[in-house]
């Protein structure tokens, strides 16, 4: 039967809050949502899906065929599905691009004493990123280090000279800049890249698929560094994330209280709705409520739990559902991974849908115009807006699911560092790799992005969480894969008594025995790292263990899985993780298979290239096995290699 074909059902979800909002639902009402909606969609076009339709110039579409082997240009399928592809990559890497932009100028303003309500919170981080970028930081103070902090990223997001963007140069090895320049992929600046992109794309520039996929590549790295900018300058405003505990999933909904959802990616406007949420109890008192209560949904809830300890509501793809529960007064957006959606959802019930910037906006809803000049008084508003709509809420049309889980998050680079130093304080990160050399621990894996109804939803990340768990897998995770595990209760101590093979339960049971005096809980099964942007943390692990190891990232025990991706954001990140040399495992196959050239690039001469490669498996058992198949391979190697180094007194092999 062909995809188009299978029966699908608006249950495809195996998170418990969620369906019963779902059955809740079909048994009451017409409220239609993101689960009705792709029952709808179906069949799907399979020229789309893979990658064979262009509508690059306005004599398209063409759709490769068997009997129209070529574009009406001439354009091959491998030209078109390379193009495609590449086109998405740099659509993530404008997304993310606006996010870190966005920090940046609130930072500039800082700077410039236009953002009285922002300061710096971590002089420490500052210092360290800095330094790490080559500034001198004695006697300075924070605004001259700040400046010259922003000045430097000003440059990696658009300098047109050739020298190499800080934010790559110095948080990679070095052996992965050599392979950058002699691939010609080292990139001038982000906004210079995704430009050059568009431009190499255009109706009758590159046709050549490998070029085309290298520019890609290219692409990619610059969303790595301003994803890296976006986490340091988040990180030097609102303080680096340590240890944190909380709860999860629809539970989190309180009906004594006036409930904000912050849902978005950008912590600017956020962080400061969390804080005045607090401060408004009074106000909130007055209209009949108990207090102010925030959750979060995808990367703005990520944000705020990091640093706030606020609980998660949701993630991606049950975003509409918690308005439907009755119990959401005002649900607040910012940008990315919103569905306009929530808005009709919505107009069934009091809830009002606040946007706040000025590029998204969603029609009929609330508008507060966000402004970091004026952020204390905009995110007033905003809890104002919350206070009025909660004494329009019906009692009566409350029906909140009693489901919610333990958390424990927090985990920024620097933390998993202080955590892992209470064992060894001079080399923290050999605690891990003295772990994986003794076969305590078979590597470490990122379960990263997002949700996506090609697969049932949260199902993909917690098979594989399970697995990788059971067979002594660190895990580490971000954004929506994040939430999944937060929601389903793998994110606590408890689970690692249920879920964690005698290997790993015996490694975290010995972070917890050194950390009995600083931690107040116990260690996680799941260690969350943070939003997508935050994925930077992770690839700082990555190259904390290869320079442990004194190797490349292609020798590291560390695989990337985003088993449920959707979002041209999640593409431009698998694209870095193997360009950085990262094994990855996409469990949503990705619209390249239209072109047996460019799937082969993407699973194969990749791997040749730089190291990494993408595992395509929509299978989370498959999928288990071949994720553990990599980790193991990698130890394997870097065995041998180490050996025989030891064996022949010579270097370790460069090669992988
Ligand atoms: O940046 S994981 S659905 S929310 S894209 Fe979006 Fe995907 Fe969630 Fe965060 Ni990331
Ligand atoms: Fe068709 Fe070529 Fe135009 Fe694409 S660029 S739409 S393949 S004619």
């Amino acid at each position: 039967m062909s995809e188009g074909k299978k029966k699908v059902d608006n249950r495809r979800t195996i998170d418990p809050a969620a369906l019963q909002v779902i059955d809740h639902n079909d048994g009451n009402g017409q409220v239609e949502t993101t689960y009705e909606r792709y029952v709808k969609m179906q069949p799907q076009c399979n020229f789309g899906r893979t990658g064979v339709c262009c509508r690059i110039c306005l004599q398209g579409p063409c759709r490769i065929t068997k009997k129209a082997s070529k574009g009406i240009c001439g354009a091959h399928g491998y030209s078109i599905v390379a193009r495609n592809l590449i086109r998405s990559i740099s659509g993530g890497t404008g997304a993310h691009a606006d996010h870190s932009r966005h920090m940046l100028y609130a930072l500039m303003e800082v700077l410039e004493g236009k953002a009285p309500d922002y300061k710096v919170e971590d002089s420490a981080k500052l210092k360290r990123v800095a330094e790490r970028i080559g500034l001198e930081v004695e006697g300075k103070d924070d605004n001259e280090l700040l400046e010259g902090v922003l000045q430097q990223a000003m440059a990696d997001f658009s300098k047109i000279t050739s020298e190499t963007c800080k934010w790559l140069e110095t948080t990679v090895v070095p052996e992965r800049m050599e392979v950058f320049k002699s691939c010609n992929i080292n990139p001038r600046s982000v906004h210079t890249t995704i430009a050059e992109t568009m431009g190499q794309t255009h109706m009758g520039v590159d046709a050549d698929p490998v070029n085309l996929i290298f520019q890609g590549l290219k692409t990619s790295l610059c969303d790595y560094i301003c994803m890296h900018i976006g986490t340091d300058l988040s990180d030097i405003l609102f303080g680096t994330p340590k240890p944190v505990a909380t709860e999860a999933n629809f539970g989190v909904i309180d009906p004594e209280m006036v409930n904000i959802a912050v849902h978005g990616h950008n912590p600017l406007l956020s962080e400061m709705i969390v804080r005045q949420a607090r401060e408004m109890k009074s106000e909130a008192e007055a209209a009949g409520a108990k207090g102010v209560k925030c959750m979060g949904i995808c990367c703005t809830g990520n944000e705020v739990l990091m640093r706030q300890e606020i609980p998660v509501l949701t993630n991606f793809l049950s975003q509409e559902l918690p308005i439907m529960t009755g119990g959401i007064d005002a649900m607040v957006v910012d940008v990315q991974c919103i569905m306009p959606g929530i808005k009709a959802v919505s107009d069934c019930y009091h809830t009002r849908i606040i946007t706040t910037m000025s590029h998204s906006k969603i029609p009929g809803s609330y508008h507060v115009d966000f402004s970091e000049e004026h952020a204390v008084e905009k995110a007033r508003e905003v809890v104002n807006l919350a206070i009025e709509a909660y004494k329009e809420r019906e009692e009566k049309t409350c029906n909140i699911p009693d489901i919610k889980h333990k958390v424990i998050a927090g985990f920024s680079m620097e933390a998993m560092e202080e955590v892992l130093g209470a064992i060894n304080p001079d080399e923290p990160i050999k605690v891990v790799t003295d772990a994986i050399d003794s076969g305590q621990l078979r590597g470490v894996v990122l379960f990263a992005g997002c949700n996506n109804l090609r697969v049932p939803h949260d199902a993909s990340h917690a098979h594989i969480i399970k697995e990788m768990a059971k067979n002594d897998v660190l895990i580490v995770a971000t954004g929506c894969a994040a939430g999944t595990a937060a929601k389903l209760g793998l994110m606590n101590d408890e689970a690692v008594e249920k879920y964690a093979g005698e290997g790993l339960k015996k490694f975290i049971h010995s972070l917890n025995e050194a950390n009995k005096d600083k931690l107040k809980e116990k260690l996680p099964l799941v260690f969350h790292m943070g939003s997508c942007v935050d994925n930077s943390r992770a690839y700082d692990f990555t190259t904390a263990l290869a320079r442990q190891w004194g190797v490349d990232t292609p020798k590291v025990p560390f695989v990337a899985s985003a088993p449920e991706a959707m979002s041209e954001k999640a593409v431009s990140i698998g694209s870095w993780c193997v360009t950085l040399g990262v094994p990855t495992h996409v469990g949503v196959v990705p619209e390249v298979t239209g072109s047996a050239l460019v799937d082969g690039i993407a699973l194969q001469i990749a791997e040749d290239v730089y190291g990494g490669y993408f595992i395509w498996e929509e299978d989370p058992e498959k999928a288990a096995e071949k994720i553990l198949a990599a980790l193991d391979e990698r130890s394997w190697k870097l065995k041998i290699h180490k050996q025989t180094a030891e064996k022949y007194e010579t270097e370790l092999s460069a090669g992988w």
